[in-house]
C-alpha cells in the first residue's frame, strides 16, 4: 500500500529542491509534490519546504490550513515517515524563519484586506489628488517584503541577462551614474481594482474584494530600461528583428512576470527602473531599492524589487504570468486551459467614484464658500473621482447621469501635472449637479481617445477570477463612507 511505506527522514532530505523529485513532510506524512509545483498558486516559494516539513510555512502562509489543500496534499502521498525517526512520536521540525517578520509598519487609514501577505487599499476619501501619497498608496503583495534595511542599496545588484545568456550586473550606483534620470507619472491599477462591484452585480468573483481603491497615481523616478537594453547590447530600434520576445523580471521574494518586448524597446513607451516615489526613495512596500513600472499595462507586471531581468522567446515562467492575470468568458469555470488566453498587459478604460459631497444651507462655511468658488447653487451634490486608460490612450470624456441612465452630462476634467511621453496618469473629475435634479441612482462613464468606454453591466464581462471588473459605476443617492 503506497500511503504506509516507511521513509527515513534521511531519505526525504535528499529529495530537496534541487532532485528531480521534490518531497515534503506534512504531519508524519510524506508527499512527493514533483507534480504539483508548477500549479502551486504561490509559484516556486514551496520549494523553501523541499526535503523537510511543510507544517511550519503551513502556519505562516495561513491560507493553506482549510480542506481543499490537505485533500490536493493527500493525492500525492508516498508514504510515512519510519518511526525509528520520531522524537516523543513526532516528526523534529526545522527551525524556519518567518519571511513576514521584516514587513514594515503600515497607515492606520489603509483599508486592510490581507495582513500576511499584506493587501490594503486606499480610502476612497483619500483619493481626492492627483498623486497618490506614499503611506496611503495601495499595497498588494503575494509574499512578504525582502529585507529593506541601509544595506539593502548598498549590496543591491540586478543582473541583465542577456537573449545568449550572458549575464551583465549594474549596482544601484551604476544605473545612477550610467544613465540619465527620467521622471514620469504614472497610475498603478491591480487588476482586481473594483472587483467587489463585479461580485456583488454579477456573481461572487474569486479573490480579493478591492472596492475601488486597488489603484493610485504616483511621480516615479528611475532610468529607462530601453537605456540598459540598449547598454547590454540589446538593438533596442530593431528588437523585432532578433528573436527575443519578452522581457521577464524576477523580484528577490520569488514574484515574477514578463512584457512585451515591443513594450520595453518603445522609445515612448516609458518602462522604467524606479528608485523614487513621488521624490523620496521608494517605500519598502512599493520595492525598495529598485522596481519596474510598466506604465499603461496592469500593475502585476510593474515588479517590486526587482533583481535580475531576463531576454527571452518566451514569456515568465511564473505563476502570475502563466495562471494567473488573464480573463476568460462569463461561462468558463475555475479550471479553464490556462495556456489558451492572453496574459493581461494594457488594462481598458476604467472610471469611478471616490466622493459624494452635499451642501446645503446646513453646510460648514467653507463648503459653502469653496461652492461660492464655483458659482454653485446652495443644495448641491458634489461629485469626483477618477477615469483611467490602458496603453498611454488619454481619457477624453467622462459622461455622468443623476437619473440611472437615462440622461447624461459631462463632467469636468481637472487640469493635471502629467510627466511622460503618453498619458501613462488617471484624470481626476469633478460634477456638481444640483440636488434638485437628482433622480435616485448616479451612473459614471468614461471614454478614452480610442474612443473604448466601459460596458454597462457585470454579467457580459464576468470572469470567474473578477479581473478588469470595469462595468459603469452605479452609486444610489446618499454619501459614499
Ligand atoms: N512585485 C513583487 N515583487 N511582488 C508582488 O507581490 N505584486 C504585483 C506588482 N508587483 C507584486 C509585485 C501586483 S499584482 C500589483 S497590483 C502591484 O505590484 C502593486 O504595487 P504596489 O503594492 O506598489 O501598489
Ligand atoms: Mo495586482
Amino acid at each position: 500500500e503506497p500511503g504506509k511505506r516507511l521513509i527515513r527522514l534521511e531519505e526525504v532530505h535528499k529529495h530537496g529542491r534541487d532532485a528531480e523529485n521534490v518531497w515534503v513532510i506534512k504531519g508524519d506524512g510524506v508527499y512527493d509534490i514533483t507534480d504539483w509545483i508548477p500549479n502551486h498558486p504561490g509559484g516556486e516559494v514551496i520549494l523553501r519546504a523541499a526535503g523537510g516539513c511543510i507544517d511550519a510555512y503551513w502556519k505562516i502562509f495561513a491560507i493553506h490550513q482549510k480542506q481543499d489543500v490537505y485533500d490536493i496534499l493527500e493525492q500525492y502521498k508516498i508514504g510515512v515517515v519510519d518511526p525509528r525517526d520520531l522524537i516523543d512520536g513526532e516528526v523534529p521540525h526545522d527551525h524556519v524563519d518567518d519571511p513576514f517578520s521584516s514587513d514594515p509598519e503600515r497607515d492606520s487609514r489603509l483599508i486592510v484586506h490581507s495582513k500576511r501577505p499584506c493587501n490594503a487599499e486606499t480610502p476612497a476619501a483619500e483619493m481626492e489628488d492627483f498623486i497618490t501619497p506614499n503611506k496611503i498608496f495601495y499595497v498588494r503583495n503575494h509574499l512578504w517584503v525582502p529585507r529593506h534595511g541601509e544595506d539593502a542599496a548598498k549590496d543591491y545588484q540586478l543582473t541583465i541577462e542577456t537573449y545568449d545568456g550572458e549575464e551583465k550586473k549594474y549596482t544601484l550606483q551604476d544605473l545612477q551614474e550610467k544613465f540619465p534620470e527620467y521622471t514620469i507619472s504614472a497610475v498603478l491599477q491591480c487588476s482586481g481594482n473594483r472587483r467587489a462591484h463585479m461580485s456583488a452585480n454579477a456573481r461572487t468573483a474569486n479573490g480579493i474584494q478591492w472596492n475601488v481603491g486597488a489603484i493610485g497615481n504616483a511621480e516615479w523616478t528611475g532610468v529607462r530600461l530601453r537605456d540598459i537594453l540598449a547598454d547590454v547590447g540589446f538593438p533596442v530600434g530593431k528588437a523585432l528583428d532578433t528573436e527575443a520576445r519578452h522581457v521577464q523580471f524576477s523580484g528577490s521574494e520569488a514574484y515574477g512576470a514578463s512584457i512585451p518586448i515591443t513594450k520595453a524597446a518603445d522609445q515612448y513607451g516609458d518602462v522604467i527602473l524606479a528608485y523614487k516615489m513621488n521624490g523620496n526613495p521608494l517605500p519598502p512596500d512599493h520595492g525598495y531599492p529598485l522596481r519596474v513600472i510598466v506604465p499603461g499595462h496592469v500593475a502585476a507586471r510593474s515588479v517590486k524589487w526587482v533583481n535580475k531581468i531576463t531576454l527571452s522567446d518566451e514569456e515568465s515562467t511564473s505563476q502570475w504570468q502563466r495562471r494567473d492575470y488573464k480573463c476568460f468568458g462569463p461561462n468558463q469555470g475555475p479550471n479553464p486551459d490556462w495556456d489558451s488566453a492572453p496574459s493581461i498587459q494594457e488594462m481598458p478604460v476604467q472610471s469611478a467614484l471616490t466622493s459624494l459631497k452635499y451642501i446645503s444651507a446646513h453646510s460648514s462655511q467653507s463648503q459653502r464658500k469653496w461652492l461660492q468658488a464655483y458659482g454653485l447653487e446652495e443644495d448641491s451634490v458634489l461629485l469626483s473621482g477618477y477615469a483611467f486608460s490602458g496603453g498611454g490612450r488619454e481619457i477624453v470624456r467622462v459622461d455622468i447621469s443623476a437619473d440611472d441612465g437615462r440622461s447624461w452630462q459631462q463632467a469636468e476634467l481637472l487640469p493635471s501635472d502629467a510627466k511622460g511621453s503618453r498619458a501613462w496618469s488617471w484624470k481626476r473629475w469633478r460634477c456638481i449637479l444640483p440636488n434638485s435634479q437628482v433622480g435616485k441612482v448616479f451612473v459614471i462613464k468614461a471614454v478614452d481617445e480610442a474612443y473604448n468606454t466601459q460596458p454597462d453591466g457585470y454579467e457580459a464581462h464576468f470572469n470567474f477570477r473578477g479581473n478588469l471588473t470595469s462595468g459603469w459605476m452605479r452609486v444610489e443617492n446618499k454619501p459614499v463612507k
